[in-house]
């Protein structure tokens, strides 16, 4: 594992680290635009008193903290694989490279100490999940490991009552910012419930801290809804989204290629326009993973 300097220092000194995946910027959008959206991330984060730690694998070796040619080749290089919590061991073995799904960076995330992680929007169970059996480990690393993951809800091209039930089953708290149902990607909200709604980064951070202290394993799910002025309607996406999982069917496409297929097929069905909501729903939950976790370092630091 290579820790990049900045993240160590920052992580040895107790100050705000905020991990981000890379499958997102292989597999999840195009080239130039996933570059250029994992930078901006990264400058959100920044600019809202953190430090960006993006993870992937290069020749076999786990990355805490690209820089921004790294990104670059992640986001330009054909064959990189995606890398869940099963392919992790082979892809460090084989000395290949590897996009870290949300599962993964969980997992990297914890061997480094990181405790708070921004993506746009997890991983879950699948709609047909009862015949499929496609549940995305998301959840479970989420049950097991402890960081607090912050989304723009899961993808809205899953079963949300499912995910939300084995979230529940795994034991993982769910928290929306300010809004009272849990978010729908795309779209600005499920009309599911949530656990807890917070109106302020420092009640989220109470939260990991109370879990951390009282020693339960597993992490934290928080919430983040897509802003009203990109999020787009129900009306127009769900139809889309309908037709999509129709073609993949057909289309025979299953297991870790179901999820890059259907934002892909999005994106085409709707002239880009679920491409510029992933990206403004992205950066919107670094500006907020970005504040909690200074709100929470804050809390470590005043413990000691
Ligand atoms: N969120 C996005 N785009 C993505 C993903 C999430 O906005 O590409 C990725 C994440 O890496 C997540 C993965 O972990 O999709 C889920 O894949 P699967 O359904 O195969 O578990
Ligand atoms: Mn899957």
């Amino acid at each position: 594992m290579k820790i990049n300097h900045e993240v160590e220092l920052a992580l040895k000194e107790g100050k705000p680290v905020v991990a981000l995946e890379s499958t997102i910027i292989s597999h999840g959008m195009p080239y130039p635009r996933n570059v250029e959206t994992a930078l901006m991330v990264e400058k959100a984060i920044r600019d809202n008193g953190a430090i960006p730690a993006t993870m992937g694998i290069i020749d076999g070796e786990i990355i805490i903290g690209m820089n921004a040619d790294e990104i670059e080749e992640f986001g330009k290089k054909k064959g990189i694989g995606k890398i869940s919590k099963r392919d992790l061991p082979i892809c460090v073995a084989s000395g290949a490279w590897g996009a870290t799904t949300v599962s993964a960076t969980i997992l990297c995330a914890k061997m480094a100490g990181i405790e708070v992680f921004v993506t746009g929007g997890i991983g879950g169970v699948h709609r047909g999940a009862e015949t499929t059996w496609d549940v995305s480990r998301d959840l479970y690393e989420l049950g097991s490991e402890p960081v607090t993951v912050i989304c723009a809800g899961a993808k809205a091209i899953l079963d949300i009552d499912k995910t939300l039930e084995v979230l529940e089953t795994q034991g993982v708290p769910v928290m929306s910012y300010k809004e009272p149902s849990f978010a729908n990607f795309y779209c600005r909200s499920s009309g599911k419930p949530v656990d807890y709604v917070f109106d302020t980064p420092l009640q989220a951070a109470k939260v990991i801290k109370a879990k951390r202290d009282l020693g339960i394993s597993g992490g934290i799910l928080i919430s983040n809804p897509c802003p009203e002025e990109f999020a787009l309607s129900h009306e127009y996406v769900d139809k889309l989204i309908d037709q999509a999982i129709k073609e993949s069917e057909e289309q025979g496409i299953r297991g870790k290629d179901s999820t890059p297929f259907l934002l892909k097929r999005m994106v085409e069905l709707t002239g880009g326009d679920t491409l510029d909501t992933n990206i403004k729903l992205v950066i919107n939950n670094a500006v907020l993973g970005a504040k909690i976790a200074c709100e929470y370092a804050e809390l470590r630091r005043k413990e000691k």
